[in-house]
């Protein structure tokens, strides 16, 4: 069990990126399988890095020395933190599959409330905003006052919990008039988009979560096969169709973003969609049976024509918009001397190469520019909650470690 402690403490000791947190899952699904139970949450990981594992092949040996890396922390690494994490996830998965232990849970956990998928916000005197995480019996106690069944409750979707194990569910309260809800919460349900841009931190993956759960219960209450209505357990991990014996569970779609470079530009694009002046890397969805670096080399060849020589992994975000993507962000390079773009005009409204001064006077721009009727267009990015910006910020950095 040392070795399952050494490999747990990347991720516990530091505030680790996701990638390297990506890479920690990975040396503890290969190597301590079967020694410690796996979460449902490693599961999936434990596959998909299976997929980076043959991605750093493509690249070359040093990549893939990066999982190795983890066997060779030193000891005194090891932190007391893991036994913690060790027990939140365990709680967490138990009140997940348990619907008793979920019913317990709800009655001292937290709800995030929202009115058809918009959160509900609110504004502190200083002026900045945060998600009210509600107690249970506040939203009983706010649908008894509104004329509706206080047991409606019960209906929450379990999304996470707290460090201190406190259970967190989202709850549509979407059947009830807004403003009447609003008032009572002295808060206001806020567009998603918009939402995003307001919290700051940690609260915008939980909110993000929080809907995606929501959405998918609203659009999967019918068994695909029979047409039957389906049944949610408790915590809303999985919807089950009785007629059938299918159980469904909550999707994302997988897409690539992948950010190109020639060694000393980088190629962003802008669909005619994207607010005025905005380029961003390049992004598909990947195609079912493909890998994601089959999905890589096929959605640049497609949209501007390039063939990609070298892929690197860099991150991964669950996107809620315009529904839940599961992003997986990578570098890629072009041979400089194959770097001539031919947008395909169907996907792309534009795709062009950028300087490293073009790219930092961007990522300078904080906020959305006015561009106004007349003015010339401000050339900016996507923001900082983006893994665009981050694939930006990441090539930005490293050119300037060249120069
Ligand atoms: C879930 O909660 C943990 C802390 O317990 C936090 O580290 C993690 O980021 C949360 N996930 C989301 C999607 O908010
Ligand atoms: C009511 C219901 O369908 N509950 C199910 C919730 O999910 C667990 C497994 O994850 C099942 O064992 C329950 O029967």
């Amino acid at each position: 069990m040392n070795e399952v402690k050494l490999y747990l403490t990347p991720l516990l000791q530091r505030r680790h990126t996701l990638c390297q947190w990506q890479r920690s899952l990975h040396a503890l699904s290969v190597n301590t399988f079967g020694l410690c139970a796996l979460t449902q949450v490693v599961f999936p990981f434990y596959f998909f890095r299976l997929r980076i594992w043959t991605a750093s092949k493509i690249c070359g040996t040093l990549n893939m020395l990066q999982p190795l890396r983890i066997l060779f922390r030193p000891k005194w690494m090891v932190s007391r933190s893991s036994a913690s994490y060790v027990s939140r996830m365990r709680h967490l998965n138990k009140i997940k599959e348990e619907d008793e232990a979920c019913r317990a849970a709800l009655q001292s956990g937290n709800i995030f409330l929202y009115h058809k998928l918009a959160p509900l916000l609110r504004r502190t005197d200083s002026g900045i905003y945060q998600l009210p995480a509600l107690q249970t019996k506040d939203v009983e106690e706010i649908l008894e006052k509104l004329g509706e069944d206080k047991e409606m409750v019960k209906e929450s979707i379990l999304i996470n919990c707290t460090e201190q194990n406190e259970a967190q569910f989202s709850f549509d309260v979407g059947a009830i008039e807004q403003a009447a809800v609003e008032e009572l919460c002295r808060g206001t349900f806020v567009d998603l988009r918009k939402a995003f841009f307001l919290l700051r931190g940690s609260e915008a993956p939980l909110v993000a979560r929080g809907q995606a759960l929501l959405r998918w219960h609203q659009t999967n209450g019918f068994c695909s096969s029979t047409g039957q209505p389906t049944q949610r357990n408790q915590s809303g991990s999985q919807r089950v169709c009785h007629s059938s014996g299918i159980t469904y569970y909550p999707k994302m779609s997988p897409v690539v973003i992948v950010l190109v470079s020639d060694g000393k530009r980088c190629l962003l694009g802008r669909q005619s969609t994207f607010p005025r002046g905005m380029y961003s890397a390049l992004a598909g969805f990947c195609d079912i049976g493909e890998t994601m670096e089959e999905a890589l080399r096929r959605e640049i060849a497609e949209e501007v024509g390039l063939e990609v020589e070298s892929i690197q992994y860099s991150g991964s975000q669950h996107w809620p918009f315009p529904q839940s993507s599961f992003m997986v962000a990578c570098h890629a390079t072009v041979n400089p001397d194959k770097t001539h773009v031919s947008v395909d005009k169907v996907e792309l409204e534009d795709a062009r190469w950028f300087s490293l001064e073009e790219v930092q006077e961007a990522l300078a721009i904080k906020a959305p520019p006015r561009n106004n009727k007349g003015e010339p267009t401000v050339f900016w990015v996507p923001p900082s909650y983006a893994i665009a910006n981050r694939l930006i910020q990441e090539w930005a950095n490293q050119q300037h470690l060249k120069s």
